[in-house]
């Protein structure tokens, strides 16, 4: 059981009280062009900016504060700030336009924004009437860190309620149509105090980096919310691109990893069969991949690559942060884990009835964090009978592993079988020269649907059709294997990186 004081402000827990802790030289975040802040540093810009929105942007608790910029110290101590203010930070990630940007500040009554000045243009263009733009990153005198040096001293954190709202992340999901999940000051610790607390187990003397944006939830948490709550550091570079995370990890000594299941294979095929040694990833102890199913292929290349086991995760925009993990020896490749302690989970039928183990159905869960929209009517979809239903089918094993088998609208239906996307992908991925592999139903009169697979080669290599098929025929049942095979460059996917079936299944 988590128990948090009626009032509560994450930014103060987050940074004030690991001061008190640890006190204020440790080192805690690191930027792309070598800074390095430590907590007493990050702390006194905190406070700054604090002061800032409040005294000069006159913005009061509860008013909503859009957040826009590339992933940087800067942008991660304006969150704190918005934090600290009492204020709601609202997320959005560098990739959306003007449009997507007007829909959100629309829904979410965004008032004032801090905007990196490269990320302007569409903030501007989105006419997002009465709000207010500051800036960051120019040399104009309205600049926000110019109006910061007008400040200094202590700002004494608003004496927030530990369920005042503190966060609204939104979630297009792979659907498209976005939905604003609101998250309490409680959560973001809550996350901490149970995935990364008892999964992760970071250490103060940990360097954190990876690849998800500040925009998203999965990154906030692994790259914000789960060092400082460590009192260790984290390196929050600008373009963590594959090809840039790898020389990262190795000159900044990373030690833990958070990235999605591409860029795992993305560094695979850059780190190649032979040359061991050109990156230097000794210091790395945590490799976290979440954000989509992990193959087992996948797990056992970097495994076998690097000696490391990745921790795999599943969570949600709506749940904030991951709820099944596992680490170390309970690690089983092929599963996502166990419910994070804290967290409860079980597989049901459209009913809400619990499916016996082994059974395919869809997972529900329940813990510290719920689901909470913006008014949206989808909210009695997604929480039924204090359970949150996150749209994947799973099935649990007898001892409790939970394994994934496909997004409950990605399984396709054919001659009477189902058949899961995820997995034939899996099978898919396991031919040395496929890099990228995604699998959907075409609508067919005599079958239902038919499997057809769309996937990327590897570069310089040219597949053929009967490879793949003569190949898939000696990894999976003959009813599973796709009836036609479609060569791309790359998979659309969401600006975080989850694969959107639906616009290759547009184009059947
Ligand atoms: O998509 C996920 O699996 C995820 C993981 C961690 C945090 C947030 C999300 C959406």
């Amino acid at each position: 059981e988590l128990a948090y004081p009626d009032r509560l402000n994450c930014g103060a827990e987050l940074l004030d009280a690991t001061i008190d802790r640890l006190g204020p030289h440790r080192p805690a975040f690191r930027g792309s062009g070598g800074e390095v802040w430590s907590y007493g540093e990050l702390r006194e810009r905190v406070d700054r900016l604090a002061h800032v929105l409040t005294a000069d942007l006159g913005v009061v608790p509860g008013n909503r504060v859009l957040l826009r910029g590339p992933t940087s110290p800067w942008l991660a101590a304006c969150w704190l700030a918005v934090m600290k203010a009492g204020a709601v930070a609202v997320t959005v990630l560098a990739q959306q336009r003007a449009q997507e940007l007007a829909t959100v500040c629309a829904m979410a009554e965004v008032g004032h924004a801090l905007c990196h000045v490269d990320a302007l243009d569409d903030l501007v263009k989105a006419e997002v009437p009465g709000l207010r733009i500051t800036p960051y990153g120019s040399r104009d005198a309205g600049d926000l860190l110019h109006l910061a040096r007008g400040h200094s001293g202590p700002f004494p954190a608003a004496a927030t309620s530990a369920d005042d709202v503190a966060l609204i992340a939104f979630t297009s999901g792979t659907t498209g149509r976005p939905k604003g999940c609101m998250h309490f000051h409680r959560d973001l610790l809550a996350v901490a105090d149970t995935f990364s607390r008892h999964v992760l187990r970071p250490r103060p003397d940990d360097v954190f980096a990876g690849s998800p944006p500040l925009g998203f939830t999965f990154g906030l948490g692994g790259l914000v919310v789960f060092p400082l709550r460590a009192g260790a550091s984290s390196l929050l570079l600008e373009q963590a691109a594959p090809r840039r995370l790898l020389p990262a990890l190795a000159e900044h000594r990373v030690t833990v990893l958070f990235t999605a299941p591409t860029a795992y294979r993305a560094m695979l095929d850059t780190l190649g069969p032979y040359d061991a040694g050109a990156y230097d990833l000794g210091a790395l102890r945590r490799c976290v991949s979440a954000g989509e199913n992990l193959p087992a292929a996948t797990w056992q290349a970097w495994y076998e690559r690097t000696g490391l086991r990745i921790i795999n995760g599943i969570g949600a925009t709506e749940l904030l942060h991951i709820f099944i993990s596992a680490a170390d020896e309970d690690i089983r490749p092929g599963t996502t884990g166990r419910a994070v302690p804290g967290w409860e989970a079980r597989v049901v039928d459209p009913a809400g009835r619990p499916v016996a183990d082994g059974e395919p159905g869809l997972l529900a869960v329940r813990g510290p964090v719920g689901c909470r929209y913006l008014a949206d009517p989808r909210q009695t979809e997604y929480v039924r009978d204090g359970w949150n239903l996150t749209g994947d089918t799973y099935v649990r094993d007898a001892d409790g592993y939970f394994r994934y088998v496909a997004r409950a609208d990605d399984m396709i239906i054919s001659s009477g079988y189902n058949i899961s996307g995820p997995e034939v992908e899996e099978a898919l991925l396991r031919h040395p020269d496929v890099v990228e592999a995604a699998v959907i139903g075409r609508p067919d009169e005599r079958r239902g649907q038919v499997a057809v697979a769309y996937t990327v080669p590897r570069e310089g290599v040219t597949l053929t059709e009967e490879t793949l098929r003569a190949f898939m025929r000696t990894e999976l049942a003959p009813h599973k294997c796709p009836r036609t095979f479609v060569f791309v460059s790359a998979l659309p996917r969401t600006p975080t990186g989850k694969l959107q079936r639906f616009r290759l299944r547009d184009l059947e």
